[in-house]
C-alpha cells in the first residue's frame, strides 16, 4: 500500500500538482522540507545581524530608512518561513531550539564580518542577487505553502537587490576612497556569495532526489553559473574587478568560466568555525534570552482572553 500512495504522490508531484499541509507525503519529503525550509528561515534571521550592525551607523536618513526596511523584510521572510514548516508538523519552539544549540545550519555567507559601509552594498547586490537566483524557481516548489510564501518573499529580496546595487552605484562612482571601499567588499563577498549555492553537484548529497520531488528545479552548479553570468556584466558596469585572475567570457558556451571555489573554507564555515559563527549564535541566544518576557506575557495575556471568553 505504501508503495502505491508513494506512486500517486510521484504522480502528482509530475504532473505539477501542489502537494499541501493535509496531504499524505513520504516521511523523506516531509524531513527534507523540514529541513531545508527552516536552514532557510534561520538564515533569514541570522542573516539580520550582519547588516543589523549599520543600522545606527548609515550614512543618510534615506540609507537609513531603505536599510531598517530591508533588515525588518528579513525578519518578515523568517517568520513566514517558520510558519510554512509548522505546517509540516514540527514547533517553532523546536526549530528555534536547534538553531540555538547548534545545531541546525544557516547560510554559510552570514558568519562574514561587515567592517565597512560598502558591506551593505555588497550584500544587498550580491548576496540579495544570489539568493534571488536560487529563490525564484522555489516559488514553484511542490510544497504549496513554502512555494506561496516564495512569492512576496522574492519580491522583495529585488528590492533588496536593487537598493545595493544602487548603493555600490554610488561608491563606484564617489570619491576614489569610497570606488576603493566598493572594490575591497567586491573582493571580500564575491566567493562567499558562490558558495550559497552549496556545493558542486557531484557533492551535492539532497541535489537528485529535491529535484525529483520538485523542491529544488535547478542543480546548485546551474545557479552558481547563472548567477556569474548575470553579475559579472553589473561588476562591468560598475567599474570593479571581480576577484578571479580565472574568469573569462566562453564565446562558444555564452558562460563565463571561473576559478576553483575554496571548499576548504565552506567546509569549516559549515562545522561553525568561520569568522562570526560565535558570535552569531550568542547574538540569537542574547535576543531569545531578553524577549522571554515578551513571550511570558504574550502567553499570560491570551490566558486572560481565554478565561473571559469563557464567563
Ligand atoms: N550554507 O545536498 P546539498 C537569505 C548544506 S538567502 C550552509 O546541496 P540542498 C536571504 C545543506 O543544507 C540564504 N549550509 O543540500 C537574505 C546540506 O546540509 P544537511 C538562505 C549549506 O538542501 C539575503 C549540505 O550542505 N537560502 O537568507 C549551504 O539540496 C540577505 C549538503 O548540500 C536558502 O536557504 C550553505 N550555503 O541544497 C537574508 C534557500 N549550501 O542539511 C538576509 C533554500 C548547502 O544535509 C540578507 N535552500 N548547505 O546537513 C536551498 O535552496 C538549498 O537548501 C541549498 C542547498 C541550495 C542551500
Amino acid at each position: 500500500q505504501e508503495a502505491a500512495l508513494q506512486g500517486r504522490f510521484q504522480e502528482r508531484v509530475d504532473a505539477e500538482e501542489k502537494i499541501e499541509p493535509r496531504d499524505w507525503m513520504p516521511e523523506g519529503y516531509r524531513r527534507t522540507l523540514v529541513r531545508q525550509i527552516s536552514q532557510h528561515a534561520h538564515s533569514e534571521i541570522v542573516g539580520m545581524l550582519p547588516e543589523g550592525n549599520w543600522i545606527t551607523r548609515a550614512p543618510s536618513l534615506r540609507r537609513k530608512v531603505a536599510l531598517l526596511a530591508k533588515v525588518q523584510d528579513e525578519g518578515g521572510h523568517g517568520l513566514y518561513l517558520y510558519s510554512a514548516a509548522e505546517t509540516l508538523g514540527v514547533s517553532r519552539d523546536e526549530l528555534v531550539g536547534q538553531l540555538l544549540s547548534g545545531k541546525a545550519k544557516y547560510s554559510s555567507i552570514f558568519n562574514y564580518p561587515t567592517p565597512t559601509w560598502a558591506d551593505i552594498g555588497a550584500i544587498g547586490w550580491l548576496v540579495d542577487g544570489a539568493a534571488i537566483m536560487n529563490q525564484v524557481p522555489l516559488c514553484r516548489c511542490s510544497y504549496g505553502p513554502y512555494a506561496r510564501a516564495m512569492v512576496r518573499i522574492c519580491r522583495e529580496e529585488s528590492f533588496h537587490q536593487r537598493q545595493g546595487y544602487e548603493l555600490m552605484l554610488a561608491l563606484a562612482q564617489g570619491t576614489a576612497e569610497q570606488k576603493r571601499m566598493a572594490q575591497d567588499a567586491l573582493n571580500r563577498w564575491w566567493w562567499p556569495s558562490l558558495m550559497m549555492f552549496g556545493p558542486s553537484d557531484d557533492q551535492s548529497a539532497h541535489s537528485a532526489q529535491n529535484m525529483a520531488w520538485k523542491i529544488k528545479r535547478f542543480s546548485n552548479d546551474e545557479l552558481r553559473q547563472r548567477f556569474v553570468d548575470a553579475t559579472v556584466p553589473q561588476a562591468e558596469f560598475l567599474g570593479l574587478t571581480i576577484p578571479d585572475p580565472e574568469l573569462r567570457f566562453n564565446a562558444e558556451t555564452g558562460h563565463y568560466e571561473f576559478g576553483a571555489i575554496d571548499w576548504t573554507e565552506f567546509n569549516e564555515i559549515l562545522k561553525g568555525n568561520g569568522p562570526c559563527n560565535r558570535e552569531r549564535i550568542e547574538a540569537r541566544r542574547k535576543a531569545w534570552d531578553d524577549g522571554a518576557w515578551v513571550r511570558e506575557a504574550a502567553v499570560a495575556h491570551a490566558a486572560k482572553r481565554q478565561q473571559r471568553a469563557l464567563k
